[in-house]
């Protein structure tokens, strides 16, 4: 009994361990869009994803599934290729790349990305931000923690996008260090549940927007769980063992007392 008893005090002290794990998501859009989903105005079409068309009004996402259900990603690597064009002049609004919360549902999201999480934002229309756009600015739970200026209208050309996320921060090279970001600081790292998505929007001027060639790996730690509840079962088990020990030391030391060298009958 004393051993079950061990056991059970260990299962309710210890949570489980956390092995490394990894994630992937590679597709170049020759034939669907894989584990992921498209929103609103986005469309698979001549083998990549249009997230935007050249028209005003439109929203629309590629939301990947949870590459890491249950886990915590400790490190990243994505990469993409990003075309912005043809568009109105000026063009608008521009393209997101996220590791956060999608909105629930099948609702689309634009170039500020999820609200949690990173975004990475390929701002081309001047809303006030600041530095002014074109800009490729780095949010983190919404509140913009980097941003560098560049060239990001591209006339429809595939140019190529690379972020990397460690323990030291994010990183951001756009078109071959046409525009560079290293280390931004992402204070307590990403949240379990988080999932890549790109997002784009056009308002009351528009560009057609696209992605291709994405290729996104992770490593993770399974999420810390808490003991778990012990059953009705358990609690009795335990009980049991208790009551078990006690009659037994009790018998132990009744035997001590009338022990061999009494006259006593048994
Ligand atoms: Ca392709
Ligand atoms: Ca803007």
């Amino acid at each position: 009994m004393k051993p079950s008893t061990l056991a059970l005090a260990a299962a309710l002290t210890f949570g489980a361990s956390a092995p490394a794990l990894a994630g992937s998501y590679n597709n170049d859009f020759s034939s669907g869009v894989g584990a992921a989903s498209l929103r609103e105005s986005a469309v698979l079409d001549s083998g990549s994803v249009r997230l935007t068309p050249n028209v005003i009004d439109n929203l629309g996402s590629l939301v990947i599934n949870d590459l890491d259900p249950g886990s915590v990603v400790t490190s990243f690597d994505a990469s993409f290729t990003l075309a912005i064009g043809p568009g109105s002049t000026p063009p608008a609004d521009g393209v997101s790349f996220s590791f956060g919360a999608p909105p629930p549902g099948t609702d689309a999201f634009g170039e500020s990305g999820t609200w949690s999480g990173v975004a990475v934002v390929f701002d081309i229309f001047n809303n006030g931000e600041t530095p002014t756009p074109p800009v490729i600015r780095v949010l983190w739970n919404g509140v913009q923690v980097a941003a560098a200026q560049g060239t990001l209208f591209s006339s429809g050309a595939f140019q190529p996008v690379t972020i990397h996320y460690d323990s030291n921060g994010l990183d951001v090279d756009f078109n071959s260090g046409g525009i560079v970001l290293t280390n931004v600081a992402l204070s307590g790292g990403p949240q379990s549940g988080s999932r890549f998505t790109f997002g784009a929007r056009t308002g009351s001027l528009s560009a057609e927007q696209r992605i291709d060639d994405v290729a996104i790996s992770t490593t993770a730690v399974a999420r810390a769980r808490p003991a778990p509840v012990p059953t009705l079962a358990e609690w009795a088990t335990a009980a049991l063992a208790m009551l078990l020990a006690a009659l037994a030391a009790m018998a132990l030391r009744r035997r001590a007392v009338t022990g061999p060298g009494s006259s006593r009958r048994r």
